[in-house]
């Protein structure tokens, strides 16, 4: 481990809150360092299970339960995780006296690899990954992780200057942090998780801090179609770059006629015609255009980008075609834990579909989401604690043919009855699944389960 490392930790007594995939390996990292490390969750020893046996084998001190936010001011720092509400009374009297850290805010510290990071209400970790797969695919060491369940504090010793990290970032990770990514994409803003943040203004201040201490010599690519982020350019202190499905652009990539076309101080290449980019839908054509501008950015070919636009065939549970049974085609698109991603893969979609929606309820408005529904579903079927909100949403413009079942079993086998030859089952519930599930791709898992045993 760097000297630096251990100098900054060595007999540090540190308090870790919230014990799950970011936080376990920031602990490994920092009993590493020569920290004494208290650790501690809302969840009893039972609920957390056996990973807890690990932990407490680096000597952690463990603190569960109820109790599990005490006495944090003795502590020379606090770290919290994406999860946890920065704005708990006691994190926020903790973090009067100090900054509140996070595995990312350590990793952005130590990195000598530059770091390359994706923010946006969705599309951020298809965006990543094809960034990272269009780097890879020009040779370049890269390495991917964040938001999209990667914790990369452990690999820090294995990153030097040469490689690169293509870092998906959430708006629970990027509130606190003081720090910003040499390269940065903001795919596009809409509402989302303001049952954490609580107001738009909270949730969009913390995305800014994606370019907020950025250097001159820094970049950030922003979505010229969303009012939002096309604004972000003022603010910007390197150079912009913009992508757009909608509007020629000076520099960045756009959609022309049927092209998708990278431009540079107004001199346009032909990345891909439109038609050959393997993954369907507007919205990822748009995230394509974000990834290629990105990686051009860094040094790469468009024709590196272009391989991978030809090829990529998407990330597990965004869209996922699952299989066909009796000319049915279903798609798992768990990941959609918004009205707003449910809209895109509605769009997405072709030919008749039978929607699945609901879930655990982030108080955000399905009023767009029922607009949708009418235009473009044949039937619904409700499940999850939000289903009597969205089944409100969808009757108060006009009558609709859906249903409300109690689980994603008798959710899948009442769309196979629904479903004629031709038709798409869509599970894009537009909601979390904490309510059902550990979280999305568990829901997902099952969603491919239940399918799988479809007789044809
Ligand atoms: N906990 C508390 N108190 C609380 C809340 C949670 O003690 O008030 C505890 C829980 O009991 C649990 C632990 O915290 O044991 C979970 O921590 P966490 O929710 O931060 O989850 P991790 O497993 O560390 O996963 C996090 C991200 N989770 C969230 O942001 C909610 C993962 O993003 C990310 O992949 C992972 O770090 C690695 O970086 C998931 C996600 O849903 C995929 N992200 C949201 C999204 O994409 O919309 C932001």
């Amino acid at each position: 481990m760097d000297e630096r490392i251990r100098d900054d930790w060595q007999g540090k007594r540190v308090a870790v809150i919230g014990l799950g995939i970011s936080n376990t390996a920031l602990i490994k990292f920092l009993a590493e360092a020569g920290a004494e490390i208290s650790a501690r969750d809302q969840k009893t020893r039972a609920e957390l299970g056996e990973g807890l046996q690990a932990l407490e084998s680096l000597g952690v001190e463990l603190i569960l339960g109820p109790a599990y936010l005490d006495g944090l001011d003795q502590y020379d720092a606090v770290f919290v995780s994406p999860g946890v509400p920065k704005n708990l009374p006691q994190l926020h009297k903790a973090a009067q006296r100090r900054r509140l850290e996070s595995e990312i805010s350590l990793f952005f510290r130590y990195s000598r690899a530059p770091i390359y990071g994706i923010t946006g209400s969705s599309g951020k970790t298809t965006t990543t990954s094809l960034a990272f797969e269009i780097m890879r695919s020009a040779g370049l060491r890269a390495v991917m992780g964040g938001n999209i369940g990667n914790p990369l504090i452990t690999e820090l010793h294995n990153l030097g200057p040469q490689d690169k990290v293509v870092l998906e970032l959430s708006s629970f990770q990027l509130e606190n942090l003081e720090a910003s990514p040499q390269g940065a994409v903001i795919t596009n803003i809409a509402e989302n998780h303001l049952d954490v943040h609580g107001t738009m203004e909270n949730y969009i201040s913390a995305k800014q801090n994606i370019y907020r201490h950025q250097a001159p010599e820094d970049f950030l690519v922003l979505n010229y179609d969303d009012p939002i982020t096309r604004a972000m350019a003022k603010e910007a202190r390197g150079k912009v770059f913009f992508f757009s499905m909608e509007n020629r652009v000076r520099d960045g990539a756009y959609l022309k006629g049927g092209d998708l076309i990278y431009v540079r101080e107004g001199q346009e290449e032909l990345i891909l015609p439109r038609g050959e980019l393997l993954l369907p839908g507007d919205h990822n054509a748009a995230n394509f255009l974000a990834a290629a501008v990105l990686s051009r950015a860094v040094g790469v070919s468009l024709e590196a980008a272009a391989q991978v636009g030809r090829t990529f065939q998407g990330v597990p549970h965004r869209l996922e075609l699952v299989a066909e049974r009796g000319g049915v085609r279903y798609y798992n698109d768990s990941i959609a834990t918004t009205p707003q991603r449910t809209l895109a893969a509605l769009k997405a979609l072709s030919g008749p579909i039978i929607l699945i929606a609901g879930g655990y309820d982030k108080q955000l408005s399905f009023a767009p989401l029922a607009e949708g529904v009418h235009r473009k579903v044949k039937h619904l079927i409700l499940l999850g604690a939000a289903a009597p909100k969205i089944r409100q949403a969808v009757l108060a413009l006009g009558d609709f043919p859906l249903q409300v079942v109690e689980n994603l079993g008798q959710a899948v086998a009442a769309a196979q009855e629904q479903a004629e030859p031709g038709d798409c089952v869509l599970l894009s519930p537009a909601c979390a699944s904490y309510d059902q599930y550990a979280d999305f791709t568990e829901r997902g898992a099952h969603f491919r389960k239940l399918v799988y045993e479809l007789s044809e």
